[in-house]
């Protein structure tokens, strides 16, 4: 091989290298744009970061809620099991709900295997409903606004209650227990979920 021939090779060969590397680094690039848009997101003002199962897949996956007006959507980073999330930025009437003062609180309401978002209204709040984001499993969900026991705002007004969702009755569907850290209470209410947005309450 003449120097000539041998020099064209070696640029070649190199040119062919350095496209590697560029296509390595524009494939990572993607890949890191997608969850630094997403570590953006949930950045912004009066974000909630909640973790459930939203696709029913077994990995843990985070949705961000938004407190505070200017969203639409729900974020989701779905998880791949190995490090990498699959982003989705869907709308979502959850985020419209939430800018008033409420309780999140994730769990499988309808019993379907996927991690659903719901809103419980705070003192002062004036709801009379439980708001339930049933996830689809796509990033998207359904939302139910359903009247509510007028009995549950009396704890919900409560201002040191919490409210955690467990399946409480054991029929696969999450329900909520009411709990207060003031000594007056001496109960813990229960909202059964009957799987379709509405609740029937339980009190011994
Ligand atoms: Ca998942
Ligand atoms: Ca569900
Ligand atoms: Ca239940």
């Amino acid at each position: 091989m003449t120097p000539i021939k041998s020099s064209i090779v070696l640029f070649l060969a190199a040119a062919l290298l350095l496209n590697f590397k560029v296509a390595n680094a524009q494939s990572l690039k993607t890949a890191v744009e997608g969850i630094d848009g997403y570590a953006q997101w949930a950045t912004s003002t009066e974000v909630i970061m909640v973790e459930g199962d939203y696709n029913g897949d077994g990995y843990s996956d985070i949705a961000l809620v938004r407190q505070s007006s200017g969203w639409g959507t729900v974020p989701v980073a779905f998880s791949k099991g190995n490090g990498d999330f699959a982003i989705t930025n869907q709308p979502c009437d959850i985020s419209k709900f939430a800018v008033a003062p409420c309780h999140i609180v994730v769990g499988d309401y309808d019993g379907d295997g996927k991690t659903d978002i719901a809103l419980l209204g705070k003192k002062g709040s004036g709801w009379g409903s439980f708001v339930i984001g049933f996830s689809n499993g796509d990033g998207t969900f359904r939302t139910s606004n359903k009247q509510a026991d007028v009995f549950y705002q009396n704890y919900l007004s409560a201002a040191s209650v919490t409210i955690v969702a467990g399946d409480y009755n054991g029929d696969g569907k999450d329900d909520f227990a009411f709990f207060s850290q003031q000594s007056s209470w001496g109960k813990a209410p229960l909202a059964l979920s009957n799987g379709d947005g509405t609740f029937s309450r339980l009190v011994k």
